[in-house]
């Protein structure tokens, strides 16, 4: 008699970490979930042996730009085919991009726009943050409240940036609309004012070259606006997560405002650890290359951001891929290759070397631990996003989003290898110690490094409604009202 297979597929002599616990097992999958954990399984009907390598959760980047629509010219060199064929490869296997709103459009169009622009695409599964550009009585009283309950729960809105940002009372009457509605709020933090101010001066001065961004941008700008946002949050006692946040002083005001037990989250990036402002002042204009905002700081700034990372301040990190090509007319040098550096798009790719570049310089190098990697790139943006439990965990029932991790001797990132469709990659030379062996998406071999195999199930990636962020119940504690007696005052529940 034929016996079936008892899984559709087992990961024998798996090394698992999760954000809680580390542990030995073999994964039993069916259907694209997770059907048992356990010792000696029975067997599948396709077998892979980890061989006692780490076998992580699939990688959740919370805050990436893909085929995002401009009014400025540039255009995206990813989107969400490449984008999600170099996150697969990368070892994340769900994305939220962003669904910006145009100033003058409304939500539900930047929704359906954005939503025909990744149908037939994505390898990997994705759901939508919005942006927030122009929150009319409309949007406010009728579109927001209803695409948060269709599954759209958090947003973004910008401090700066002249065709995306909202002043401080358009900021507190989002605000209301996401306490009221339990959604999650994203913020960019950089004071505006500063920035146009010092911007002037210094091209007054002939100080234009990509050099002089961080000099535009300096961390005070940052820290006004931090500490603006938060305490418009604490205003309204409604949840904000303060996006690509860069260096000391930001990370000072979060965790200032984390010790008053007020409800704020934070998201740090790549570029902030392992890129300097040398960066964009070294080979002329290539320096572009690594211009993004907020800008990368010194050594200083990444040992804090490092211990913040280990501490707890953050729950996030993501890549804020944010893919212009260098060599394009449509990139990097829409305004020319000598252009001054307020002329050039903000923003590199990350996508692909987020994780193997913290895995190696903050697992392999101690600097982190195992558990808090798996918590910074997959559990808690799941939690905070309204994901979990179906992402972000090895856990019975949960999707069978799995990579399995190989580690080497130092190796040279090169773009060349990279499988986004960005002509350069800010890292490149620098050496990791560690990538993904196997990325699985529900189960499926979305990547295979010993052979090199990427998937070309274009359209696979299946579109996430998300749930209300975990966050809200701490609104509903006995006794928390009485700390807001303006609000009580007000009658907002
Ligand atoms: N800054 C942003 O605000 N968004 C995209 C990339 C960047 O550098
Ligand atoms: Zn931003
Ligand atoms: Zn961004």
């Amino acid at each position: 008699m034929q016996v079936h297979p008892a899984f559709d597929l087992v990961i024998r002599n798996a090394r698992i970490a999760t954000a809680a616990d580390t542990f030995s097992a073999d994964i039993g999958i069916t259907d694209g979930v997770i059907a048992s954990l356990g010792q000696g399984l029975s067997d599948g009907a396709r077998e892979i042996d980890a061989a006692g390598r780490w076998v992580l959760p699939g990688g959740v980047d919370a805050h990436c730009h893909l085929d995002q629509p401009s009014d400025d010219g540039t255009v995206m060199a990813d989107d969400f085919a490449s984008g999600t064929r170099s996150a697969a490869c990368g070892g994340t296997t769900t994305i939220i991009p962003f669904a910006l709103q145009r100033r003058g459009g409304t939500l539900r169009e930047a929704v359906a726009d954005y939503h025909a622009r990744a149908a037939g695409k994505p390898i990997v599964d994705y759901a939508f943050h919005l942006i927030i550009t122009d929150p009319t009585p409309a949007l406010l009283e009728t579109e927001l409240p209803a695409l948060i309950a269709e599954g759209y729960t958090s947003f973004k809105i910008y401090m700066t940036y002249d065709a995306l940002k909202l002043d401080d009372r358009r900021i507190i009457d989002v605000l209301e609309v996401a306490r009221r509605e339990k959604a999650m709020t994203m913020v960019h933090a950089e004071n505006a004012d500063c920035i146009a101010w010092l911007t002037e001066r210094m091209l007054e001065r002939g100080l234009s070259a990509p050099s002089y961004h961080a000099l535009s941008r300096v961390p005070v700008v940052e820290r006004e606006a931090t500490h603006r946002a938060i305490s418009l949050a604490e205003m309204l006692d409604t949840p904000v997560l303060i996006v690509h946040v860069s260096g000391r002083d930001a990370i000072e005001q979060i965790q200032q405002a984390q010790l008053r037990g007020a409800p704020i989250y934070a998201e740090t990036c790549p570029q902030y650890l392992f890129l300097t402002e040398d960066d964009l002042g070294g080979g002329g204009f290539e320096g572009v290359k690594c211009l993004c905002s907020p800008p990368p700081r010194d050594a200083a700034n990444q040992a804090s951001v490092w211990r913040a990372l280990d501490h707890g301040t953050f729950q996030v990190f993501s890549s804020d891929h944010a893919p212009y090509r260098y060599a394009d007319a449509h990139g990097k040098q829409i305004a020319g290759d000598h252009a001054p550096f307020d002329r050039v798009p903000n923003g590199i790719p990350g996508l692909e070397t987020r994780l193997p570049l913290l895995f190696s310089e903050g697992v392999m190098q101690g600097r982190i631990g195992v558990q808090r990697f798996v918590s910074l790139t997959a559990t808690e943006p799941a939690k905070l996003y309204g994901l979990y439990p179906r992402k972000g965990s090895i856990a019975i029932g949960g999707d069978a989003d799995l990579v399995i991790w190989d580690t080497f001797a130092p190796q040279p990132i090169r773009n060349r290898a990279l499988h986004h469709a960005v002509d350069y990659t800010p890292y490149e030379g620098r050496e990791v110690r560690a990538w993904p062996a196997l990325t699985l998406s529900r189960g499926t071999i979305l990547w295979e490094r010993a052979t090199g195999y990427v998937s070309e199930a274009r359209g696979r990636g299946e579109f996430l409604r998300c749930a209300r962020p975990v966050d809200y119940h701490r609104q509903s504690r006995p006794g928390r009202r009485q700390l807001f007696p303006w609000l009580e005052a007000l009658g907002i529940a």
